[in-house]
């Protein structure tokens, strides 16, 4: 396998200044015509050399030069490649491919999701449609001429604006559409098929207007409404908050079954993984409403950031995936909870993204190289790339930062650019430099910040010295310092915040300061600091960074009421819990009885007690940091004892405060039983409360609490009580209940295939042993299918990552089991099989007898037959 590096980055000899498809599509096969427009690249040098065409799984029916008919001595053909001589700087190209979408399990190029057909070209995808250069920076004008038979397939959709349509006589018709903004092939979209869609309008804030269509299949017409709202929020929020506008008549989303993502930013016509578009109360949990409002968002936000200013190569991915998850977790912020939103990124990236960075596959934000590019569409390249540029944003300033942005999108429009264009953009915009900043992109690890503390009461002078470095990684043994933001405050022992001065300053200037810690060692001295204070650092996750200041319980409890920034009171919080049970993985290795410090208890008590608190933060400070965070901290985790500690800790917090919970409970599940169902940051709080009592609620077994459980299964008018009721009942010891939950929840939805992902899910994540085999039998449920990725991500994704005791399972069985799916998955759908193989990635973090048994079954794979390079990096970079 062949290994691409940035450092190798050459422009492009030729150029395509327009394409024109004609797609015949039928149910055997598929006839693409393509015409390409090309010249020489002025950039490129002098001469003619040779024409190098990206192609894969193609068969060349004809090829004309000018019109003059190529034959077999006037190219060559490869496995991935066609090669031609131009004889003028300018030319034509005219070639016919066959296709076989209706055999295509990959989901990659132009493929069949049911009864549609659909495309998905990023990043490498086009080459499967036809010969092209098939490069982010190749920018083209198209114009897309798509026909197919009209009674199955009466939607014709692709980029731009529709052109023209009509009947062939034979029972087919056709439509063509133009998209007037160059674009490169992997924005290129097509949908064909039997499709209803709700249609809506906007008017953009220069007054045009802009036609909205979201089409799905017709069962799932009443299910689009949020999505169409969560749309029209997104035009608007991206006007207010960054000036820009959308820019064609008409904005498209295809909602389709069988999707390797969430969903694609093609232009004009998004497609999305019909579990990113639908939601109504009755199928879809809170969680799934948000989700479809984050991804339509970033979708749309992709227009400006992704599409008019695009990737000069795949190398810069975050330019675009950063910068926009980014965009969306601001606007998620705006229309819900900042700080909820705020703790929910953290946690994830803390537990996800923090692992990725410690394991075979760490790389930097800017990777340096890659065998398959779909490897890294990855929690570094997206979320790590969104904490840059917030940290771009935190040093800048909001308005700084909004100068950059607006400098960038003027000076790039219509440009295919790098990440240091978008670092010149804000540097230029604010006369700043950020050349050391810039490690962030380039030094992959998670960098470790120590804090300690002088404080000189007779010179009023508080100290804190910051320490910095960063674990080697692949590739990358020494590390230069970062420019890390520490935004923080100090509390007095009332635990009223202190105005900060720093040495050299005339007077303080404010009670929350970002710092910017730049050196291995540096120490910052406030002035006039009446007492000993106590720190709070790193301010709404200011840097992803691995802080580590020696906080007494005490401390943290006293944070955690204190604090005048909500994101540090929950972390307080989880700080707390986290030494609580780390001190209980340490008795329970040491074979003593479990105790709980009544501390953690005491604080979770007077959360609950007070009414005025958030909801929604009170139910994230109840949940106690995850196994799988748990894992990521430990040196060598121990599975058996982290789960036994964790659960023990829930025990006992569940009797301590069974009394608050059950109040809380029932006054929560009264409003939801008087108030239809709103998707709403107020009413999202309440059901999280009210869902996280009922959990802890459930493992005192109670008769009344499961009789409440029942109840909420039965009666909620909404999946997301229904469902937790449901997981509630599957992890308890109540069988009969249990059983027939799952029962009639299948029954119910059976037709239904987000909801039976659902279902899966909840029986994925069951902790109780067994688990292996509960998911060897549910593989063998008439709904479930290895063809579809929402399915094995529902079934054995959720099991593999979420049920850590049962996959990690001391006899290997676990991970033979995950590596017999993969070895499937590598011939059906290799972006898939590679994604599912990240458990077995992280096997340093075990004890040696897993270990070895985690890396047999990678060996395995590697000795399987024939391997994807998706999946032959994976494994070979994790055994490296
Ligand atoms: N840009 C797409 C990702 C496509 C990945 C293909 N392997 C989704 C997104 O980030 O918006
Ligand atoms: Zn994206």
């Amino acid at each position: 396998p062949k290994v691409i590096h940035l450092k190798d980055y050459q422009v492009p000899d030729y150029l395509i200044d327009e394409t024109h498809l004609t797609f015949e599509l039928y149910e055997d096969r598929t006839l693409v015509h393509a015409q390409l427009v090309m010249r020489r690249n002025p950039d490129a040098g002098a001469g003619l050399p040779p024409l190098q065409l990206d192609g894969q799984d193609l068969e060349l029916i004809s090829l004309a030069l000018n019109d003059r008919q190529l034959g077999l001595g006037d190219y060559q053909i490869a496995e991935e490649s066609l090669t031609l001589q131009p004889d003028a700087a300018s030319f034509t190209l005219d070639s016919t491919v066959v296709i076989h979408p209706e055999s295509n399990t990959a989901l990659e190029g132009l493929y069949k999701s049911g009864g549609m057909f659909c495309t998905q070209c990023e990043a490498e995808g086009f080459r499967k449609i036809t010969y092209y250069l098939d490069r982010p920076d190749v920018m083209s004008k198209f114009t897309t001429t798509v026909s197919a038979e009209k009674h199955a397939y009466p939607i014709l959709l692709s980029n731009g604006n529709p052109l023209a349509s009509g009947e062939e006589g034979d029972g087919r018709h056709w439509a063509t559409w133009e998209d007037p903004f160059m674009k490169p092939a992997y924005l290129f979209a097509l949908v064909a098929g039997d499709l209803w869609c709700v249609e809506d309008s906007f008017t953009t804030m220069s007054g045009r207007d802009v036609a909205l269509r979201i089409y799905v299949e017709p069962e799932n017409i009443d299910k689009c409404q949020h999505a169409m709202d969560s749309l029209k929020k997104s035009m608007t929020w991206d006007e207010e908050a960054y000036g820009r506008e959308y820019d064609l008549d008409i904005f498209m989303i295809v909602a389709v079954n069988d999707f390797n993502m969430g969903a694609m930013e093609n232009k004009g016509l998004n497609i999305f993984n019909s579990s990113a578009v639908l939601a109504r109360a009755e199928t879809a949990t809170d969680a799934a409403h948000q989700r479809v409002e984050a991804i339509v968002a970033h979708e749309y936000f992709h227009n400006w950031s992704g599409n008019r200013v695009t990737c000069r190569d795949w190398f810069q991915l975050s330019l675009k995936e950063g910068f926009t998850v980014f965009r969306d977790s601001q606007f998620s912020a705006d229309m819900n909870s900042p700080t909820v939103k705020r703790v929910e990124d953290v946690s994830y990236l803390r537990t996800h993204q923090f692992a990725e960075d410690a394991g075979p596959m760490a790389h930097s934000v800017r990777p340096e190289s890659f065998i398959e590019i779909s490897n890294f569409y990855t929690l570094t390249v997206y979320e790590k790339g969104a904490e840059v540029v917030r940290m771009i944003q935190t040093l800048l300033g909001e308005e700084g930062f909004r100068k950059g942005s607006d400098l960038y999108f003027e000076r790039h429009d219509g440009q295919a650019v790098t990440v240091d264009d978008f670092v010149k953009a804000m540097e230029d915009a604010n006369g700043a430099d950020l050349t050391q900043f810039k490690r962030w992109y380039s030094q992959a690890g998670t960098p470790r910040l120590a804090v300690s503390e002088q404080y000189d009461a007779a010179a009023k002078t508080y100290s804190l010295t910051f320490r910095q470095s960063c674990p080697p990684t692949p590739g990358q043994s020494e590390k230069l310092a970062f420019v890390i933001p520490v935004s923080l405050g100090l509390l007095d022992g009332q635990g009223n915040e202190i105005a900060l001065r720093l040495q050299d300053e005339d007077a303080p200037v404010g009670t929350t300061r970002v710092l910017a810690v730049d050196q291995p060692e540096q120490t910052f001295t406030f002035l006039d600091v009446p007492e000993q204070p106590l720190p709070s650092l790193l301010r709404g996750f200011s840097a992803p960074v691995k802080l580590d200041f020696p906080y007494s319980r005490d401390q943290l409890m006293f944070l955690m009421q204190h604090d005048s920034d909500g994101f540090n009171r929950w972390e307080a919080g989880q700080q707390l819990s986290v030494q609580v049970l780390q001190e209980m993985v340490g008795q329970h290795q040491r074979g003593e009885a479990l105790q709980l410090d009544q501390r953690l208890v005491a604080a979770l008590r007077s959360q609950l007690e007070d009414e005025c608190l958030d909801q929604a933060m009170v139910a994230e400070m109840l949940s106690l940091p995850s196994e799988a965070y748990l894992t990521e901290i430990s040196e060598i985790a121990d599975v058996d004892a982290i789960h036994a500690a964790r659960d023990f800790a829930r025990q006992s917090i569940a009797t301590a405060l069974f009394e608050l919970f059950w109040k809380r409970y029932q006054a929560n599940r009264e409003v939801s039983r008087q108030t239809p169902y709103v998707a709403e940051a107020g009413h999202f709080a309440r059901r999280a409360l009210q869902n996280i009592a009922l959990s802890y609620l459930m493992l005192s077994g109670k008769p009344e609490v499961v009789a409440a459980c029942v109840e909420q299964f039965e009666e909620a008018d909404n999946m997301t009580e229904r469902l937790t009721a449901l997981a509630v009942l599957v992890n308890s010891g109540f069988e009969a209940e249990r059983d027939n939950a799952l029962a009639s929840f299948a029954e119910h939805f059976k037709d239904n295939p987000l909801v039976m992902d659902q279902w899966f899910s909840v029986q994925a994540g069951n902790t109780q042993p067994g688990g292996l085999e509960r998911i060897q039998h549910l593989m063998q449920h008439p709904a479930f299918t290895l063809k579809n990725p929402n399915k094995v991500r529902a079934l054995i994704g959720a099991f593999a990552n979420q049920n850590l005791v049962n996959f990690h399972r001391a006899d290997g069985a676990g991970y033979r089991f995950l590596a017999d799916q993969v070895i499937v998955l590598n011939k059906l759908n290799p972006q898939i099989a590679s994604r599912l193989l990240a458990p077995l990635t992280r096997w340093r973090k075990y004890d040696t007898s897993r270990q070895a048994l985690m890396k047999t079954e990678l060996e395995r794979i590697l000795a399987s037959g024939e391997l994807s390079s998706d999946v032959y990096e994976v494994v070979s970079k994790s055994l490296a």
